[in-house]
């Protein structure tokens, strides 16, 4: 193995395990934006992707797959319960996310969250050429930083941060709040999704470290002196080619032409599409909408909503109870409201292609997208990128880091359950005009400002901080 020039660090490498034509297993690419935006690069340099391949136990040697080196970090199964299903997904991610599910606080837990994050700055540490670049990723790794920094301090480092931060009357639950501090510091400049997010994370560094902040800039003490860490929003987006491509594309057309006739052509369809988890307030929708047909403001023969809830984290308690609830209450809706013909909720706890995908958006009158607390959320930006003809509505929760930019979606707050039907009656009965002149705006802003903007905004930022 070459030493890289450039190296990304995540929880997961871009690939997975699929069975190949002649029932052999092989290693198919995994088609997500992050890999999009970073692919033309990582071939550019000598480029390197440190992540754990998906399964327990197993040791991959390092290999190549369309250009990139990839490097396996291995798991035990029970570092995978307790580093990643354990603190990762039921510690950080419930308490970043506002305490929506209340965040469990084990010791051992937070052992084999730094003993993997150990693995992975010296698997990162070993990977990465003299003078280098690693760009460490998101909330299962913020102890990577300093701990890379320690063993190689010639190197550049970033970090992204995907999910919310916490506001600190929160992030002071944490037990290991100053040590999740200082993993990050270790990074030279730590992006956030939302403004805001990036100041919650500077109060938390002056409240707790007592370092100095002058705007977005940290003072870190090293050695004698000090280093300058830059901590500020850069807001993720979509690779838009593959969304437009598809959106023109004459089968995918005629596929959300299909689903709707499928459905029995109703007047309106309303799609939503979300892991299911928590933090996407699919229960707070399947209310509103519920409440609305009984109310008699929406008929069940003229709208139909489309939720996709794609399986998540099915090993963790609070996902298992969820799943539950939601099947309950769309269960129940459907009972009360279906005719013969006319189904109120077509729900499906399915994964699909992104051609399906697409041509869900494409069929869908109106998105909605009712988070509790979302990083970004994709879905609206791709729903948006799909929209070639100017046409839907975008129902959009203020909770997303989304919210900040497309300004012309219908805002709700999806706590606010009178608020929330409202907003939906809104976008069903929102004229084509209006939602044309909506939909050119939000266009505008997601086209121009797509996945690579944002990866060369915060390698910009990242090469000028290292420089000063
Ligand atoms: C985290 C943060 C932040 C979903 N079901 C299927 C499918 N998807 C795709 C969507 C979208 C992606 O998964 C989900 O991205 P989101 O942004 O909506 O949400 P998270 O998974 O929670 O992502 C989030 C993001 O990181 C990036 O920084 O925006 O806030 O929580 O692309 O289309 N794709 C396919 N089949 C499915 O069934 N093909």
């Amino acid at each position: 193995m070459t030493a890289a020039d450039f190296v990304v660090v995540a929880n997961r490498l871009p690939v997975d395990r699929v069975e190949g034509p002649d029932g052999e297993e092989v290693w198919r690419t995994s088609p997500g934006g992050l890999v999009a935006a970073l692919e033309p690069m990582m071939r550019n340099v000598r480029g390197a992707w440190v992540g754990w391949a998906g399964q327990a136990d197993v040791e991959i040697a390092p290999f190549e797959a369309d250009g990139i080196e990839l490097v396996p970090v291995a798991l035990s199964a029970q570092e995978v319960a307790e580093y990643y299903e354990g603190f990762a997904n039921d510690t950080i991610w419930p308490l970043y996310h506002d305490v929506i599910a209340p965040p469990q606080y084990h010791r051992e837990w937070w052992e084999a969250y730094v003993t993997v994050n150990r693995r992975f700055a010296e698997s990162a540490a070993a990977a990465v050429a003299e003078e280098g670049t690693v760009w460490v990723h998101d909330y299962q790794l913020q102890l990577v930083p300093q701990m890379l920094r320690e063993l190689r301090p010639d190197v550049t480092i970033g970090y992204f941060h995907h999910i919310p931060f916490p506001a600190h009357g929160l992030y002071a639950q944490l037990p290991w709040r100053d040590q999740v501090l200082r993993g990050l510091l270790g990074a030279d400049v730590i992006g956030f999704q939302r403004a805001q997010d990036a100041t919650y994370f500077l109060t938390a560094v002056r409240r707790r470290l007592r370092y100095e902040v002058k705007g977005p800039n940290v003072s870190v003490p090293e050695g004698e002196g000090t280093r300058m860490a830059l901590a500020r929003a850069f807001p993720i987006s979509i690779d838009t080619t593959p969304y437009l491509e598809l959106a023109a594309r004459e089968d995918v057309r005629a596929r959300a032409a299909e689903i709707r006739a499928s459905l029995g052509n109703p007047k309106r369809i309303l799609l939503g599409v979300d892991r299911l988890d928590y933090t996407k307030g699919i229960r707070h929708r399947i209310k509103a909408y519920g409440e609305l047909l009984a109310d008699g403001r929406l008929n069940v023969e003229d709208v139909t909503l489309v939720q996709v809830a794609s399986p998540s984290r099915e090993r963790v308690d609070a996902y298992v109870h969820l799943r539950d609830e939601i099947e309950l209450a769309v269960s129940r809706i459907n009972g009360d409201t279906d005719t013969m013909g006319h189904s109120a909720i077509r729900y499906l706890h399915q994964g699909y292609p992104r051609e399906e995908m697409v041509a869900l958006y494409l069929a869908a009158d109106v998105m909605l997208v009712t988070a509790l607390r979302d990083g970004m959320n994709l879905v609206a930006k791709e729903y948006v990128a799909t929209r070639v003809d100017d046409r839907g509505v975008l129902v959009l929760s203020e909770f997303t880091g989304a919210a900040d930019e497309l300004r012309q979606a219908v805002r709700v707050n999806p706590h606010d359950i009178e608020g929330l039907k409202d907003a939906i009656m809104t976008a069903v009965e929102m004229p084509p005009a209006e939602q044309g002149r909506r939909m050119r705006s939000l266009r505008r802003r997601v086209l121009d400002n797509d996945v690579n903007a944002w990866s060369s905004s915060f390698l910009a930022a990242l090469s000028e901080v290292r420089g000063r």
